[in-house]
């Protein structure tokens, strides 16, 4: 049954070609996955109707006892997934956990450090475009040339010269496990606050598979929908909650005020207001998912599928920057294969491959067009694709990159890929 179809066909219409177009494709965008019909469920119900600014316990607005059971659920699903002292659920998306992590530990005009985008940070570790670049002091570190990883003495001498208040690891195009420990060690070294933003690897960290950053950062940020396969989302976590350096009390006890208390009131009134309280649930929901034994089945069988799909590239002679994956993305440097990151992605789209053009480390192209193009393996995995499947996925990719004007074959490609998605079904209940 549905609503939607009789109150507002041509929505209806548009809601049921996504669907069609996420069941009938292969979804190899590193960033995103798709959510279980529980998480779809929830993150499509009436808790989108309620106002509950403030936190549990202590909101701006009555009715919230069932939405403060769900965000206490979220909080203490969090805190158990990722071995950790404190979480706050509430950021809207990734962006706005780094805009509230970075304004509780830094100030305006500050120096603080990331990766650069082009090298596989993110906007909000310091783009000029980005309120992180316009309202820090930003110096950005790169990869190394050769190794395509971050070069400990670079960041050290970096954050030597530059004295850093703040350094940022992690990023969105970094194919290898953030070097926590490396990064504690030079923060350490120039008296700097570490965060780390692990959005793309999160569900890894949960289940074990990629190092944890909560024995070495001050705060974690992360989204909720990446590998973690939750609700579009922002959290911020922190290892241990200590008592704030910068001296804030409580005005009424004169209480030094932990840093926990900070981070809250800079999300919420600092930052955002009313809390999307359908998709707190939903991130409820998911980590819920995520702390049950068959999501660590499935976060080995995403690394699994990239190493796989990484050493069947490797074997065509594509170039791949740090030479292949710790997690579950490979970023593809097409240079010497004679393309741009655009026109594969349009080839590949064109063949229901669906991926991301991405600048390569020192890119000589614009971000518009790109010398690489990133792919990833979680959304596939969640489909219950495994090895023999990125053998074919492989030769899909290199068939399309070698011919990408050959409308035949892209036709051929397009079928194969349908043939794929019948066989490891998406959405079904959705499509009946
Ligand atoms: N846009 C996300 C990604 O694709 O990695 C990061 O915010």
């Amino acid at each position: 049954m549905s609503y939607l179809k009789d109150a507002d066909p041509e929505l209806f219409d548009i809601l049921y070609r996504e669907i069609d177009r996420e069941s009938s494709t292969l979804e190899l965008i590193a960033s995103e996955n798709f959510v279980s019909y529980p998480v779809l469920e929830m993150a499509g119900g009436v808790m989108t109707n309620k106002y509950a600014e403030g936190y549990p316990g202590r909101r701006y607005y009555g009715g919230c006892e069932h939405v403060d059971e769900a965000e206490d659920l979220a909080r203490d699903r969090a805190k158990k997934l990722f071995n950790a002292d404190y979480a706050n659920v509430q950021p809207h998306s990734g962006s706005q956990a780094n805009m509230a992590a970075l304004f509780t530990f830094v100030k305006p005009g500050d120096t603080i450090m990331g990766l650069d985008l082009a090298h596989g940070g993110h906007l909000t570790h310091g783009s000029p475009v980005n309120f992180s670049g316009k309202l820090f002091n930003i110096v950005s570190y790169k990869v190394d040339r050769e190794s395509g990883r971050v070069n400990f003495n670079d960041v050290l001498a970096l954050a030597k010269a530059h004295k850093p208040k703040l350094i940022i690891c992690g990023g969105s195009a970094y194919p290898r496990f953030i070097e926590f420990e490396e990064f504690k060690n030079v923060a350490d070294e120039v008296g700097a606050f570490l965060m780390a933003d692990i959005a793309h690897p999160a569900g890894l960290v949960a289940t074990g598979l990629h190092p944890s950053p909560m024995p070495y950062c001050d705060v974690v940020t992360t989204t909720t929908h990446k590998t973690l396969r939750g609700p579009r989302g922002g959290m911020i976590l922190m290892g241990q909650d200590n008592q704030n350096p910068f001296g804030i009390i409580a005005p009424k006890s004169g209480r030094v005020k932990n840093m926990s208390e900070l981070i809250d009131s800079m999300v919420m009134p600092g930052i955002q207001g009313g809390p999307l309280m359908h998709i707190i649930a939903a991130k409820a929901v998911a980590f819920g998912e995520a702390l049950k034994p068959e999501f660590k089945k499935y976060s080995k069988q995403i690394v699994l599928n990239a190493k796989r799909l990484s050493d069947e590239l490797l074997k065509k002679d594509y170039t791949l920057v740090s030479g292949g994956t710790d997690t579950h993305v490979i970023l593809i440097d097409l240079t010497h294969k004679g393309i741009t990151g655009k026109a594969a992605e349009k080839a590949l789209e064109n063949a229901g491959i669906t991926v991301n053009k991405n600048m390569i480390p020192f890119d000589e192209r614009s971000p518009f067009v790109t010398s690489g193009i990133r792919i990833g393996t979680p959304a596939i995995t969640t489909r219950g694709m495994k090895e023999d499947e990125m053998i074919l996925i492989c030769n899909m990719i290199d068939q399309i990159i070698k011919n990408i004007d050959n409308d035949n074959l892209i036709n051929s490609v397009m079928n194969s890929v349908k043939e794929l998605c019948e066989a490891f079904p998406l959405y079904s209940d959705l499509r009946n």
